[in-house]
């Protein structure tokens, strides 16, 4: 599906979430502050996307991000939260995380189970790997936002 507001840059601080990712899910997710989510397009559909992620200075890794409401769990704010594909040594808690989203996966669901949702976002995460393998993807990987420190 072809949005029009994609690519979207965003970057900002990582902030406390509901501690539900790793917990819950096993499934990290670096939540941003509500500013980056209200400085979203006014158009943007919520659900699940794919893209590059870079905290600070690292290199930039594949991700999944939800952009939505967490139907699951009954959200009160719109949240944005991005699962870096990278397997880091420890928390990164107040650090600036730029991500690019390139494309769109799926619309946010409901789930009957929790271990529903976990094999939902396991499929996300595969998805996510193939189509970031495509060149027009690979491209976005180093565009001077993430170079520009
Ligand atoms: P919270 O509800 O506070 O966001 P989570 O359980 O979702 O807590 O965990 C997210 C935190 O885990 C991030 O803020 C980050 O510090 C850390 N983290 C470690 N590895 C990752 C990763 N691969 N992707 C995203 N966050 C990660
Ligand atoms: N939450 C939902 O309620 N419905 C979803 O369909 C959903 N899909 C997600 C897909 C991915 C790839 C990720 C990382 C998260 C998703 N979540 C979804 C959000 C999940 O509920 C949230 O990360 C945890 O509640 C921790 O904040
Ligand atoms: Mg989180």
């Amino acid at each position: 599906m072809s949005l029009s507001y994609l690519p979207l840059f965003l970057k900002g601080e990582v902030v406390k979430g509901f501690g539900r990712g790793s917990k819950e899910l096993g499934c990290p997710t670096a939540n941003y502050s509500r500013e980056v989510a209200q400085s979203l397009p006014q158009d943007i559909k919520p659900g699940v996307y794919y893209g590059w992620a870079q905290v600070n200075s690292h290199p930039v890794y594949k991700m999944v991000a939800n952009i939505g409401w967490c139907p699951f769990y009954q959200n009160k704010e719109l949240s944005v939260e991005t699962h870096v594909m990278h397997d880091f040594e420890k928390d990164f808690y107040g650090s600036n995380l730029k991500i690019c989203i390139i494309g769109y996966l799926r619309p946010e669901m409901n789930f009957s189970s929790v271990d529903s949702l976990i094999q939902t976002i396991k499929k996300d995460i595969q998805n996510a790997d193939e189509l970031l393998e495509v060149a027009e993807a690979i491209k976005l990987k180093t565009h001077d936002f993430f170079t520009d420190q």
